[in-house]
Formats: structure tokens, sequence, C-alpha cells
């Protein structure tokens, strides 16, 4: 029957697609992907993931002391997660494989309940790099950072390093600035075979605070220590002895407590999605107006339309680079510079041992568009 021969191609362009993958280490972006793995929103939206609790972003400022700060930092940093690694297999059943961003793509949004704005822009294409910056300026909060991805494969999943990191700055009322340097956890694409892919993440990351506040989170998956999936244990340590050590377990999709059994964070209530200007108000640069046709060909199943649509923006592209390099005028970033190594990396990364002990950066130019 045709439903028959239709699941035959799904299973066999899967397997070629599970093949190619295979035999291949590097930029997962530039693969061809069997349609119905083609999700049709660009990888320069994801950072808006940051601030889906804009409240636990905000409250980061309120924290009265250093380890109360250092907290807020921890908790709004789990509380992240769910979205981040989970939110494509909530909405679309599972992980998809995004749009790969264009040269100078922008995204542009705001969280009206607290004031707060996102600003990103595609600096890199090969290999594609996303920096991205969310301020709450009535905080006194800024959250800057950039992000790549090297992958490879093994043992049946796909290997997602991360590339790249996220400083924070807060504004405290005595007019002293703290920094927060973040590292970002190692992903696996599991359920691969099954067709069905799902993030769960590995190894450890850190947020090192300039007063001397260091967590370190581990994460493991279903088999480890708890056998339950995305499991994390996060240890905040104090600079000296005059604090104890926290240390926080649980679930970073659900819940988690401290070790006196207090609820650390909780991901139940509703998240706030980014506010986006309509697509008629977006310049061509915007990515929900510049991928606009191709993402209705993948929300409709109409995968002709949408790759034709793809090509003719990959093609526009080839031809700009071509008279760049005619020209001798190569693309200008819009909001970023770029510079060799961050400083800020470097001086809170050699208080954990950061590894690498230095990675460039993307400093913002300060001229974020009119509201
Ligand atoms: C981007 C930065 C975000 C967190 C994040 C979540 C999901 C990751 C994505 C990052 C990078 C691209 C990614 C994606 C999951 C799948 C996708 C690794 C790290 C790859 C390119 C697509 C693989 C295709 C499979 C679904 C078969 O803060």
């Amino acid at each position: 029957s045709l439903l028959w021969l239709l699941c035959v191609w799904i299973r066999s362009s899967w397997t070629s697609f599970l093949k190619s993958i295979a035999s291949f280490s590097g930029d997962l972006s530039s693969m061809t992907a069997p349609p119905f793995i083609l999700s049709p929103v660009s990888l320069t939206e994801f950072p808006a993931y940051w601030c889906e609790y804009p409240d636990l972003f905000a409250a980061i400022a309120d924290g009265k002391t250093e380890e109360h700060r250092a907290l807020a930092v921890l908790r709004w940093f789990i509380s992240t997660l769910k979205g981040q690694y989970t939110s494509r297999n909530e909405s679309m059943g599972s992980e998809k494989k995004p749009l790969n961003p264009v040269l100078g793509e922008l995204f542009y949004g705001t969280w009206p309940s607290t004031n707060t704005t996102l600003l990103v822009e595609q600096v890199s294409h090969h290999p594609p790099i996303t920096a991205y910056r969310i301020a709450n300026q009535a905080k006194g909060l800024v959250l800057t950072g950039h992000n790549a991805q090297k992958t490879s494969f093994s043992a049946g999943s796909i290997i997602v390093k991360q590339i790249g990191h996220a400083t924070l700055v807060v504004d405290l009322p005595s007019g002293e600035k703290e920094e927060y340097l973040i590292t970002l956890p190692r992903l696996r694409i599991d359920g691969l075979w099954y067709g069905s892919p799902y993030i769960e993440l590995a190894e450890t990351s850190y947020i090192q605070g300039s007063n001397g506040w260091l967590s370190t989170i581990e994460y493991k998956g279903k088999g480890y220590f708890s056998g339950k999936s995305h499991t994390f244990k996060a240890i905040l340590k104090p600079p000296t002895s005059d604090h104890k050590t926290e240390v926080i377990e649980g679930t970073w999709h659900t819940t988690s407590k401290t070790s006196s059994g207090m609820t650390f964070h909780d991901v139940s209530p509703p998240k706030e999605e980014v506010t986006v200007k309509s697509i008629e108000e977006q310049t061509e640069w915007e990515s929900r107006k510049l991928w606009g046709a191709v993402a209705k060909g993948i929300r409709e199943g109409d995968f002709e339309s949408a790759s034709r649509e793809k090509s003719r923006i990959e093609n526009e592209q080839r031809q700009r680079r071509k008279d760049e390099a005619a020209a001798s005028t190569p693309w200008q970033l819009k909001h970023f510079k770029h510079i060799e190594s961050d400083p800020t990396y470097e001086r809170l990364g050699k208080l954990f041992k950061a590894n690498p002990p230095t990675e460039d950066a993307y400093i913002f130019l300060d001229n974020a568009p009119p509201a």
C-alpha cells in the first residue's frame, strides 16, 4: 500500500542520513537531512532560551549577598536547560535540525513583563557562530555570549561539543560590577536509530563568579548514578571557609533540591516565550522574515517549495560573498566586534582551570536598534 511505500522511503532516507552522519565529523549544519527532521526555526532564535523565566533572571540583581547572587545565577541557569534542550521534543515530537542562519542574520525580541531585551546576530556562517546579548537595564544585568558547535559520532550518538561561553555582568548598587563566566555542557543526541532524536547532557559545566563563588555542574543521563535521564548535581563552592558548600541535586527538566531538602528550582510554571515584532514590521535580515517562505513550506509539509526557497537564499548568499571578494569589501558585523581573547574568560577561567585557557569573544557595540 501507499503507507507501506512511505514507511520504506522514510526508513531508507533516514538510514542513509545516519550513514552520512556516521562517516562525518565537523559541521552538522551543512548536512542535508530528510524533510521530516527539519525544523522551521533558525538557530538565531535559540539564545531566547536563556530568558524564558525572566523573573529568575531579574532576581539575580536582588540578591543581597555574594552567596545569594551566586545561588540566583545558578538557579536561573538550571531553569533555562529544559527550554534549551527539551523544547523541540515537546513542540515537534523530537529534536530537529534547525535552519542554518546566514551571515548577518538578526533576531530581536523582548520579554515585556520585565523589560528585558534580546539581540542576536549570526557573526559567522562557516563555521556557524551566533552572538547574543540579553539585558535587563533597570536591574543592571547584561548577559553576552556566543556559541558554535563541534560534532562527532560515537556509539550510535551524535556528540556535540559546545564552543563559546557567556558572561553575565551585574551592576551592583554600590557601583561595583560583579561578573560571572558561564561555560556550556556537552550534548549527546540519542534516539537516532529509532528516528526520534533527543538530547542528553553530559560531563561538566561551570559558573565562576568574580566574587570567588564557583558552581560546578555535573550532568548524567539514564543508566548513570541515578538511572534517570536529565540528572544533574551542582556544587556551589564558596571562596573562603567562612561559608559552607551547597550541594543541589535533581533533574533539570523538572525540579531539584538542596541538601537540606529545600526546593532549589522548579520549571513546572509556564515559561514566557520571547515577544517578536510581526513579520511585516521586520527588516529583510531578521530571521522570521528572511526564512518566512522556507518555514511555511516546512510547516505545511510542502518540502519542494521549502527547498526551492532555501536554495534561493543560499545562492543569494554565495553571490554576495563573491561580490564582496571581487570588491575587497568583506562583510561587516552590525552589533558585535570580534576579539581574539576574552579577558573576562581568561581572568575567571583561571580560577577553575578552564579548558581551553583562553577563548575568543564578541563584544557588543552598544548599538541596539530603537525599540
Ligand atoms: C545551540 C545553542 C543553544 C542550545 C542548543 C540546543 C540544541 C542544539 C543547538 C544548541 C545546536 C544545534 C544542534 C541542536 C540540537 C540538534 C542540532 C546540535 C547547542 C544539530 C545541528 C542537528 C542534528 C540533526 C539531528 C536532529 C538528527 O543554547
